[in-house]
């Protein structure tokens, strides 16, 4: 052997950069289950199962294509339980030979890994990991000098640059953004048809084992691992992905910003937990969704909409973690301080919206996009809840999550703890907007419509309470200038009273 490679759990691309010139001849692989990347963050059960699964049958897959695979389980009696801990093991074992590795998604396991072999003087290399459409050095080429980071051009760019949804120069259909078409509220139940469900697969013996590792050597984690029903091959979740693409993405443009009770998934994709882990690929799908346009089988804002996450957000939103990283990290720009209350574990609130929330992350380990951003995200922004337990929580509890993607997402763009590097006003709303946006409010303790009264909703005073108490960091902002308007224009004891109730939620905010 002449070199060990070491495949990290979110690394299960078939097409991953380090195995382009790996060779069966002389290339060794290494894949670990480690207690340390299972404690780091408070992972959702069905988070660990999944990752080992994949990772088990990419091993599998691996020796079928004839590579030698040192495969450490977790409980395996000489794991030394951190991915350095084994890393040194097998370079130790196999006579300390030339290392290669893809760039990890974290900034931390990549300075793990650059001290360890430091310390040994091993002689390492860093692939860079291109499975993404941008690459760092590119991100950071287009971010240099700019005044503002603003998605929507970095989108614009990287359409050009691969050419997705474009006609000649220009935009397909002459837009480049349908957004404004994509926030219709669902219809009431009786009055819709069945909202497709995302494709379940029924665990194999490798995926049982798992659970039955799973169930053994994390008892406490987070979350419900049964019924577990994720893909865990690229192959499976190639079919969950074609099964969206014919059954929700001509519904996902309208209803993008829509929730509703009892409807865990709406028309959203449900493939973060693929595309992250390695088991489908940025640019294939967004092709795919770009031809069911073509072919007539999709409306232009839905497969606008779609793309745009992916080849935007996505690529955004990690182009700003490796742009801004270590020091993002400890961003608290709000000097927001209040500890996680309980119900985002339990879900036992009587705000109905957190409480439907919590219980399907609970189940699935997944909420959608508005679920995070305006239910459990503005409830965390509005109380002042501090970044650092909210990250952690965001980081454990959805099965997509590895720090790249979950920390400019919660503290940038939910939590603007980052003081706006590329939101440039903090996505605060009241009930109202959770109103027109769910049905939620109907049977909830509280009444949407009312902000000082015994029913008050909690989003309404919070709301207010927030606006006032960054009266001095908001107010000569452009965009947000009508909101400190409309709070001068309100009656002093009505603002009075909802700081008061603001600050007595916020003293026990478990009692809400
Ligand atoms: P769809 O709505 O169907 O969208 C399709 C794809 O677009 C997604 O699979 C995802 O890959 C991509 N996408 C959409 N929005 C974003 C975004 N803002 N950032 C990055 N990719 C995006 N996404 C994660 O993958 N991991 C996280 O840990 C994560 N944490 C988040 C935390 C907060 C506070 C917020 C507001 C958003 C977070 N997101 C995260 C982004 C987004 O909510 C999820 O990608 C999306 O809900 C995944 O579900 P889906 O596959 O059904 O997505
Ligand atoms: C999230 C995670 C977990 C829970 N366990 C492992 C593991 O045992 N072995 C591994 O190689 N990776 C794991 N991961 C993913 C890493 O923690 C880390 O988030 C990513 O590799 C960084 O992109
Ligand atoms: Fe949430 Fe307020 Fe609506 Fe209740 S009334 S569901 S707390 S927004």
């Amino acid at each position: 052997m002449s070199e060990l490679v070491l495949v990290l759990g979110d690394q299960l691309s078939p097409e991953l950069a380090v195995l382009r010139n790996a060779d069966p001849a002389r290339s060794r692989i290494l894949m670990a289950e480690v207690a340390g990347e299972v404690s780091y963050a408070p992972h959702h059960a069905k988070k660990l199962a999944f990752l080992f699964s994949a990772m088990r049958h990419r091993a599998e897959a691996l020796r079928g294509a004839g590579f030698a695979v040192d495969y450490v389980t977790l409980d395996d009696p000489h794991n030394r339980g951190t991915l350095c801990g084994e890393l040194d093991r097998a370079w130790r074992r196999h006579g300390q030979p030339p290392l290669r590795i893809t760039e990890p998604g974290e900034w931390r396991v990549k300075a793990e890994i650059d001290a360890w072999a430091r310390d040994r003087e091993a002689d390492l290399t860093w692939i860079e990991d291109d499975r993404f459409l941008c690459s760092i050095t590119a991100f950071k080429h287009w971010a240099h000098g700019r005044k503002g980071l603003r998605m929507e051009h970095f989108y614009r760019t990287m359409r050009r640059r691969h050419g997705l949804l474009m006609e000649g120069d220009e935009p397909a259909g002459g837009r480049w953004n349908f957004d404004a078409e994509n926030r219709e509220p669902l219809p009431p139940p009786l009055a819709r048809a069945p909202i497709p469900q995302p494709m379940r697969f029924r665990p194999d013996a490798t995926t049982l084992d798992v659970l039955e590792l799973v169930r053994r050597q994390c008892p406490d984690a987070f979350g419900e691992l049964e019924p577990f029903w994720f893909a865990v091959t690229p192959a499976d979740a190639k079919r969950a992905f074609s099964g969206f693409l014919r059954k929700s993405l001509t519904r996902f443009g309208d209803h993008q910003d829509a929730m509703a009770s009892g409807e865990d998934f709406v028309y959203h994709a449900v493939i973060s937990i693929y595309l992250n882990a390695g088991l489908l690929d940025p640019l294939a799908c967004c092709r795919a969704a770009e031809d069911a346009w073509r072919d007539g089988a999709a409306p232009l804002n839905a497969v606008e909409g779609f793309i745009r996450q992916i080849l935007g957000w996505r690529e955004f939103i990690r182009g700003i973690y490796w742009l801004a990283m270590p020091e993002y990290a400890e961003g608290n720009a709000l000097e927001a301080d209040l500890p996680l209350p309980e119900f985002y574990w339990s879900g036992r609130t009587g705000m109905r919206c957190v409480a439907e929330t919590v219980a399907g992350i609970r189940r699935n380990a997944y909420a959608h996009h508005i679920q995070r951003l305006m239910v459990t995200g503005n409830f965390a922004l509005l109380a002042g809840l501090e970044p650092k337990a909210v990250c952690d929580w965001y980081l454990g509890v959805f099965a997509d999550a590895y720090e790249w993607v979950e920390l400019p997402n919660t503290l940038g763009m939910a939590l603007h703890g980052d003081g706006g590097l590329f939101a440039s006003k903090p996505y605060a709303a009241s009930g109202r907007y959770i109103d027109r946006m769910s049905d939620y409010c109907q049977g909830c303790r509280y009444d949407p419509a009312d902000a000082t009264g015994e029913t008050a909703c909690p989003f309404n005073y919070l709301y207010w309470d927030f606006i006032a108490r960054h009266r001095q960091r908001f107010e000569k902002h452009p965009r947000m200038a009508m909101i400190y308007r409309n709070l001068t224009r309100q009656k002093p004891e009505r603002v009075k009273r909802m700081r008061e109730l603001a600050a007595q939620a916020r003293a026990d905010l478990d009692a809400l």
